[in-house]
């Protein structure tokens, strides 16, 4: 059954000893940012901190955090047993997405309990962090949805892009080149109008976690949330705009972003996905706050982004690696696993192949670097065999170590990488959203046309050194005769 709101997934969480309650004050300024990094380091459960200093009187009083930063509430949030293993919980997101339930419209809802409009407009209501040291100032979308249409109304997006307060009523968002807010952006200039934007933040865990995820252009985020949840999302219309949310969430902001460029203001920086400040404060983009509506006392949703391993690259880890998944079936065959690293920021992609043809290595990089996607991932890629797993990490160094000979079989290739990485230099940076840089395709596979030798008992490649399969499954059939242990 799909969860309610935020407070039902919160529920959810602590009866299943996946959720701590810190009732201690913590102060929204770096001291709540730093818990969440510890919490994430040590691999702990969500958070809900019910006392933030400076907001003890302020219409929203709470922050919810790490959500979705274990695979095991990712499968709670997919209505699946806990201890659903990461390969399992991509095959699940790739098969309900292929299948969209589109969104139902409903006439109000709780997230329209508190109405501020005017003057009462006020960004600091919320108990917003500074997560980092070196932020430019408070984030308040960091794990939200943010809502836009395109001129003609056809096609609303949902996308989780970052906000920083400026003032009681303004953000900065970036809206970086080859976004779907940013074609939305465009035609919006084009038309000489403001872009309407709506907000939300939170509710159902699949609201960032789809937001975040790589959905085709032209495809509304909230039928791939449906999907996710097995039940359509109840939207409600804004107060001030023709944009919808969902009717449960905690907090909204309605607004507009305008495309006169005078209005930019400086953004930034913020600490990344990559681990790093990469993004220096430039013009950016404002969004202008007009109306707030919320639930009363409002739970404000967010994260901790930086070194990884966060919740961010948690949740991508499963939604990058079946869109890559998606986009190889479409172009080729053979393809057996996709793993986008959260480890290194989904910079390194680990994909396992049947090894059928000449040519499929190449293939793999090949189709990820001609996609959009590859601007954030896949700067690296390691292709293995079948009896590799793609999702063991020891297990892909193995390969790497004894199936590797680096001049045929490391491969760079000129190029891009992120603009968030740093092997750029700042004096070399080109601006755009992407950056110069080399790519690498490392062929972890055996060599394909290897003659067969009597020194490997007539195979292409040394056998492997493990009992045989026969003896392996009467062992493990018995296994308990042994008196070893359960493993
Ligand atoms: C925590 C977090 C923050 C993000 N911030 C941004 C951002 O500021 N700008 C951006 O372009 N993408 C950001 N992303 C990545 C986008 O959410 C992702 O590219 C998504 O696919 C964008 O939606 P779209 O495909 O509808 O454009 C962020 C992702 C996460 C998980
Ligand atoms: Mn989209």
């Amino acid at each position: 059954m799909a969860y309610q709101d935020l407070r039902d997934w919160i529920n959810t969480l602590e009866k299943e000893g996946e959720l701590s309650r810190v009732k201690e004050k913590v102060d929204w300024d770096l001291e709540l940012g730093a818990v969440v990094q510890e919490t994430l380091d040590r691999r702990g459960p969500a958070l809900l901190f019910e006392n933030v200093k400076d907001h003890e009187h302020t219409i929203g009083r709470k922050v919810f955090s790490n959500s979705v930063g274990a695979y095991s509430r990712v499968a709670l949030m997919l209505g699946l047993p806990k201890d659903t293993p990461y390969p399992d919980l991509i095959r699940v997101w790739r098969e309900r997405s292929a299948a969209p339930i589109k969104p139902v419209i409903v006439d109000s809802g709780p997230c329209k309990e508190v109405i501020l409009q005017g003057d009462d407009v006020d960004l600091f209501q919320f108990p917003v962090p500074k997560w980092h040291k070196l932020d430019g100032g408070r984030y308040i979308g960091t794990f939200d949805g943010v809502v836009t249409k395109d001129v003609v109304g056809d096609w609303m997006n949902v996308g989780l892009y970052r906000q920083m307060i400026h003032d009681r009523s303004h953000t900065g968002i970036t809206i970086p080149t080859g976004q779907h807010i940013w074609r939305h952006w465009r035609e919006h200039k084009g038309a000489g109008k403001n872009m309407p934007v709506s907000i939300a933040i939170g509710w159902d865990p699949v609201l960032p976690a789809v937001a975040c995820a790589p959905v085709p252009p032209g495809v509304c985020e909230y039928d791939i949330m449906g999907a996710l949840r097995q039940a359509p999302v109840e939207l409600v219309k804004c107060e001030t705009n023709d944009l919808y949310v969902p009717a449960s969430c905690e907090i909204v902001l309605e607004g507009e972003v305008s495309s006169d460029f005078s209005t930019f203001r400086d953004e930034g920086p913020f600490g990344e996905y990559t681990g790093y400040y990469c993004s220096v404060p430039a013009s950016r983009p404002v969004f202008h706050v007009k109306c707030i509506t919320c639930r009363k006392d409002p739970i404000f949703q967010g994260t901790q982004e930086g070194v990884p391993i966060n919740e961010d690259h948690i949740i991508s880890s499963v939604n990058h690696s079946a869109a890559i998944w998606d986009l190889l079936d479409e172009r080729m065959t053979g393809v057996k696993g996709v793993n986008v690293d959260k480890s290194t920021g989904w910079a390194n992609v680990y994909v396992q192949i049947d090894n059928s043809y000449y040519g499929q290595v190449h293939q793999v990089a090949a189709n990820i670097w001609s996609s959009g996607l590859s601007n954030m991932i896949g700067k690296n890629i390691f292709v293995v065999d079948e009896d590799v797993d793609v999702y063991d990490l020891e297990k892909i160094m193995w390969a790497f170590a004894y199936r590797v000979r680096p001049s045929e079989d490391i491969v760079k290739y000129p190029g891009w990488v992120s603009y968030l990485d740093p092997v750029a230099h700042p004096k070399d940076r080109i601006a755009a959203a992407v950056n110069k840089g080399e790519r690498l395709l490392i062929d972890a596979t055996k060599p394909f046309d290897n003659p067969k030798s009597a020194e490997w008992f007539g195979l292409k490649f040394a056998p492997l050194a493990y009992p045989d399969d026969e003896t392996m499954e009467k062992v493990r059939k018995h296994w308990k005769k042994y008196g070893i242990g359960q493993r």
